[in-house]
This record gives C-alpha cells, sequence and structure tokens, in this order.
C-alpha cells in the first residue's frame, strides 16, 4: 500500500492511502509516550480524516515494533497533569488532553483500528480500549500500570475496559497492574486478533479493505448504537443528531426546508404516516 504523508507534525505522522487514514504517534524512544502536544496533533489528525470524505477507516499505530504507546509522558509529568510547551504550561498548569482524544475516537463516525506490535501499556491502553477494532501482533504486551506509578483512569479506562473484558479481569488488570500478552489479551476480548509481527500491516490494511466494501452510513450507525448504551446522554446525543442528518436528507424534511423558504404551507400530507 503507497502510503502517501501530508502536514507538519512533530509527535505523530499522518497518511493516506486507498482510503485508509494511519495516524502513527511517532516517540520511539520513550515507547511512543504522549505529551500535550502528541495529543493535540492526533486530535487535528483525527478531525482531518473524520472530514477527509475519501477516507473510510483510520488506523491509529505507534512507531516502529517495541511499542503502540506507554500512556502518559512521566518524564514530562508536572503536579497537575502533564506539561506542554505552551503558554498554559508556563504558568505551570499541566494537562490531561488525551480524555478529549479517546471521546473524540469514540464519537468520530468512522471505523478506528487499533495496530498493536510491542506495548500497549497505561493511557496507551486505554486509548486502544477506545478503538473499535484492534489488531495485535504477536509480540505484542498490553496492561495499565496507573497504581503503581500514581494514576488511574476511571473513565474509559475503567468502564470501557469492564464492559470489554467483564469485571472481574478488569479489576485484575487494574489492582494488580500486571502484563498481558497478545494471546492473553485476545481471550479476554481485549483485541480482535492476533498476527505474526511480520503480517500486522497487511492484516489491518485487510481488515480496513472489507470495512471499505460496506455501506459507510450502516457503519456509522452501528459504531453510533453500540457505543450509545454505554456513552449515556452523550452516545444518545451523536446518535440522535445522526438521526437527523438521515431525516435532513429525506423528501418529507426537505419539503419543510423548502415551504419555509417558499413562504408557503409546507405538504407533509404527500408523505405516508408509516407503521
Ligand atoms: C512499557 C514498559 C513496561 C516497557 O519496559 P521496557 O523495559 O521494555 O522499556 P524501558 O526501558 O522501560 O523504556 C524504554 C524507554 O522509554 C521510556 C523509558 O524511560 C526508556 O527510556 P530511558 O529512560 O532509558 O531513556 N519510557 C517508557 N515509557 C515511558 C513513559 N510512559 N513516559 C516516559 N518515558 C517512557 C515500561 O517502559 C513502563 O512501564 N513504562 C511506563 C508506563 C506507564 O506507567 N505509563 C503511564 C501510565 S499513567 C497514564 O498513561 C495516564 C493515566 O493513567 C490517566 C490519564 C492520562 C495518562
Amino acid at each position: 500500500i503507497d502510503w502517501q504523508r501530508s502536514g507538519e507534525y512533530s509527535d505523530i505522522i499522518y497518511e493516506t492511502a486507498e482510503g485508509i487514514a494511519k495516524i502513527t504517534i511517532n516517540r520511539p524512544e520513550r515507547h511512543n509516550a504522549f505529551r500535550p502536544q502528541t495529543l493535540f496533533e492526533l486530535e487535528r489528525a483525527f478531525s482531518i480524516a473524520r472530514d477527509d470524505s475519501d477516507v473510510g477507516v483510520i488506523i491509529l499505530t505507534g512507531a516502529g515494533d517495541q511499542a503502540f504507546c506507554s500512556g502518559g509522558d512521566q518524564k514530562i509529568r508536572g503536579e497537575d497533569g502533564y506539561m506542554g510547551d505552551d503558554a498554559v504550561a508556563k504558568q505551570g498548569i499541566g494537562r490531561l488532553n488525551v480524555l478529549d482524544l479517546q471521546v473524540q475516537i469514540r464519537r468520530l463516525p468512522k471505523p478506528v483500528i487499533c495496530m498493536v506490535a510491542g506495548w500497549s501499556i497505561g493511557g496507551g491502553n486505554v486509548l486502544q480500549v477506545c478503538c473499535d477494532l484492534t489488531i495485535a501482533a504477536d509480540n505484542a504486551r498490553f496492561g495499565q500500570t496507573g497504581p503503581q506509578v500514581g494514576s488511574f483512569d476511571g473513565g474509559y479506562g475503567s468502564w470501557l475496559l469492564a464492559e470489554t473484558v467483564g469485571l472481574k479481569k478488569a479489576r485484575e488488570i487494574w489492582y494488580l497492574c500486571r502484563q498481558y500478552d497478545a494471546e492473553e489479551a485476545r481471550q479476554m476480548g481485549m483485541v480482535n486478533t492476533v498476527v505474526p509481527l511480520a503480517d500486522l500491516e497487511k492484516e489491518t490494511v485487510q481488515w480496513a479493505r472489507e470495512m471499505l466494501a460496506k455501506s459507510p452510513l450502516a457503519l456509522r450507525m452501528v459504531k453510533g448504537a453500540i457505543n450509545a448504551v454505554s456513552d449515556g446522554a452523550a452516545g444518545m446525543q451523536q446518535f440522535a443528531g445522526d438521526a437527523t442528518m438521515l431525516y435532513y436528507m429525506s423528501e418529507e424534511a426537505q419539503e419543510g426546508r423548502d415551504a419555509f423558504k417558499d413562504k408557503r404551507s409546507p405538504e407533509f400530507d404527500k408523505f405516508p404516516r408509516r407503521p
């Protein structure tokens, strides 16, 4: 696949090919740990992929084969969050902006595949859990480290993990901070499939191609429906927005718009009152 790189980024790489966007966290010297800048760039890249109507599937991955992501960069963790280089950080204020990215992935109306080689740890593993599907290489290792390094994720990192692997297993993962190999992660439902490292991208692209052959609106609605249950009112708000979008696409809704513009009464009688 002939990836075409675009955009100016320091911490990530953005590439597209054949309807797929590949977003790579590019800090391999820290096992792709994220800092505020990484997350600003990831948010920008996901936003570009969302708006690009040629893109139907997004792959999130990490540079190299040693790690997908090792979570928040502990070396720039301040007293209230992760310290960036911006004006906010100059006032001594840190950020936890990975939470914004988690929400963005959940609400993005296109499938996101997490492609994991090596470590998927801490806040990196929470990102993995937030993705729609996960393809793991046979060298992948998963775990949460929060209670070991003085952190925790009580949002998606806890209850979405529990929804994914079950309550008892989620407690084990967080309380003991063990690491699990790719096959264990597959058995507990945290990853969809495990492939040899050499085949990781080929397999992930194959999954993306299969989804690209499916109805984009149907995939959008299924993603929204699956997430709506656990995202509560926010999930329903997204699903309701999608219902509005579909309604706008109907002749019935367009009659209301046209009647307003024509300064006449709308003729809704011509539309069936469906059973
Ligand atoms: C991932 C793990 C187990 C890998 O161990 P190993 O032995 O294979 O590699 P090593 O030597 O630890 O790591 C290689 C280099 O990457 C850095 C290391 O410090 C090392 O660099 P040097 O010190 O040799 O120069 N590195 C790795 N992870 C890093 C990190 N997260 N921040 C900064 N540098 C990192 C092992 O590396 C490990 O346990 N890493 C830490 C995992 C971790 O605790 N992550 C944070 C969890 S909290 C979080 O992500 C979070 C949250 O819970 C809630 C909100 C937001 C964030």
